[in-house]
C-alpha cells in the first residue's frame, strides 16, 4: 500500500490486511471556481507587476493613470540605490507639470477628527469636480497605533469617490521620511491632474513643523473640552496654523465649543500671524454631520486669493523649495556621520564622559566629529 495515501488514524505498523488508503478527490464546482479565480488573479497581479522602464512611470502619471501613480510612488518611497536615481530622473520628469494645486495639511491629536474631517470636505469637493489627493502620514504607528489601516476603513465614503486618490504615507519612524518621501508624493499627485491635496498628520509636535513646511494652508484640529483647552496646545502649533477647526461641534458640544471657539480667537489675537495679510480664523464645524464644511472651503479658496494677489503664496513655496534642498543636505550628512566606523566605536563612550563631567559636550563634539574627518580620509587614502 502507497504509504502517502494513508489516512492518519491507521496505525504504523498495518500490514496489508489493513486496507485502507485514500484515493484522490475530485474537484468540486467550487473549488473549479476558487481555482479559476485564482488564476485570473494571478494573471492581473502579473500584468500589474509588469515591469515599468522611466518614460513609462513618466507618461502614465502625466496620462493621470491611477495604477501608475500608484507604483511611481512605491518606486520613490524605495530605499535601493537603483530605485532612487530611477524615482529622480522620473521627478525631473514631471517637474514642469507640478505646483497646481492646492496644498493643505490637517493636524491634530490623534481622534479629534482629522480623516472624517476629510472625508467631509473632500467628498464635497470631488462633487464639484475636483480632484483630490489625501496623503496620510502616520509617524510609524506607534502613538496612535495603526491609524493608517484605520483611516482607510474610515474613509470608506471618500475612497469610492473616482476623483479621489488615498495614499498612506509611511515614514518608518523617521521624521525625515515625511518630509521627503511626501513631498516627492505630492508632487506626483500634482502631476497626475490632483489640484487639491490634503495631508493629514497626527499632531505630535516635531510632525506638525514638518508637514507645515509641505504645504501652503495648514489646519489644526480641535474638540471641544471643558474650557482648559490652551493648556493642552503648545503656543507654537498655534503660530503655525492659519485656521483652527473646533471639530465634532455638534449635539452636546455646540456651546462648549462656542467657548472653546472664544477662548481660541482671543489667544491668537496676541500670536503673530505667519502670513501676511491674514489672521488665523478660528470655526466651529461638525465633520460628522457636515456643518460648517462649506464655509471652510470658502475660507481656505479666500486665503488663497489673498496670498496669490499680495505674492506669499509663491514666496512661501520658494522658500520651503530651498529649505527642502538643506533638509536633505543635513540628512545626508547626518547619516554619513553616525554611520562612520570611527562615530560609531566611540560615541557611547565620548557621551558618557560627558554626563560624568569629566568633557564639556562642545570637546566631545569636536572630538567625535575629528575622529570622522580622520576615518574619512584613511579610507581615502587606502
Ligand atoms: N460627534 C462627532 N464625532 C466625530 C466628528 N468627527 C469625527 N468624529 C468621530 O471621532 C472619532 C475619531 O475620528 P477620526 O476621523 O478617525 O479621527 P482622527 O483624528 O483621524 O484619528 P487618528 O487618525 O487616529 O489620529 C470617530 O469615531 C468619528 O466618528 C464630528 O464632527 N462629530
Ligand atoms: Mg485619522
Amino acid at each position: 500500500m502507497n504509504n502517502k495515501r494513508k489516512p492518519k488514524w491507521v496505525p504504523d505498523n498495518a500490514g496489508e490486511e489493513f486496507a485502507t488508503s485514500m484515493l484522490k478527490g475530485k474537484l468540486s464546482k467550487n473549488d473549479m471556481l476558487k481555482k479559476e479565480k485564482g488564476s485570473i488573479k494571478a494573471n492581473s497581479e502579473h500584468q500589474k507587476r509588469k515591469k515599468l522602464n522611466l518614460d513609462d512611470y513618466i507618461n502614465g502619471v502625466l496620462s493621470k493613470d491611477r495604477t501608475i501613480l500608484a507604483r511611481a510612488i512605491t518606486l520613490m518611497e524605495s530605499n535601493s540605490q537603483k530605485h532612487i536615481s530611477m524615482a529622480q530622473n522620473f521627478l525631473k520628469g514631471i517637474l514642469p507639470e507640478t505646483g497646481n494645486s492646492i496644498r493643505i495639511g490637517v493636524t491634530g491629536a490623534p481622534g479629534s477628527g482629522k480623516s472624517t474631517f476629510i472625508e467631509t470636505l473632500g467628498c464635497y469637493l470631488c462633487q464639484r469636480d475636483h480632484k483630490l489627493a489625501v496623503l496620510a502620514v502616520d509617524p510609524s504607528s506607534s502613538l496612535s497605533k495603526g491609524s493608517v489601516l484605520g483611516d482607510k476603513t474610515r474613509m470608506e465614503k471618500l475612497a469610492r469617490e473616482e476623483n479621489c486618490f488615498i495614499r498612506p504615507s509611511p515614514t518608518g519612524g523617521v521624521l525625515g521620511g515625511i518630509n521627503r518621501k511626501t513631498r516627492e508624493t505630492m508632487l506626483a499627485c500634482e502631476a497626475a491632474g490632483y489640484d487639491i491635496i490634503m495631508i493629514e498628520t497626527v499632531g505630535v509636535g516635531q510632525n506638525e513643523i514638518a508637514v507645515r513646511s509641505l504645504v501652503d494652508f495648514f489646519l489644526l484640529l480641535k474638540i471641544p473640552g471643558a474650557g482648559d483647552e490652551l493648556q493642552s496646545i503648545k503656543k507654537g502649533i498655534m503660530e503655525l496654523a492659519d485656521a483652527i477647526i473646533i471639530n465634532k461641534s455638534d449635539g452636546d458640544n455646540v456651546s462648549k465649543a462656542k467657548l472653546a471657539k472664544a477662548e481660541f480667537s482671543r489667544s491668537l489675537h496676541y500670536l503673530k500671524s505667519t502670513t501676511p495679510d491674514w489672521n488665523p480664523k478660528v470655526v466651529t464645524a461638525s465633520s460628522l454631520y457636515n456643518m460648517g464644511i462649506a464655509e471652510i472651503w470658502d475660507m481656505i479658496m479666500d486665503f488663497k486669493e489673498i496670498t496669490q494677489k499680495n505674492g506669499f503664496f509663491q514666496k512661501r513655496r520658494n522658500q520651503q523649495m530651498k529649505d527642502w534642498i538643506h533638509f536633505i543636505i543635513r540628512e545626508y550628512l547626518e547619516t554619513k556621520f553616525y554611520d562612520n566606523k570611527a562615530v560609531r566605536r566611540n560615541l557611547s563612550e565620548i557621551e558618557q564622559q560627558v554626563i560624568e563631567g569629566k568633557l564639556p559636550p562642545t570637546t566631545a563634539a569636536q572630538k567625535l566629529i575629528s575622529k570622522f574627518e580622520s576615518n574619512v580620509k584613511e579610507s581615502k587614502d587606502n
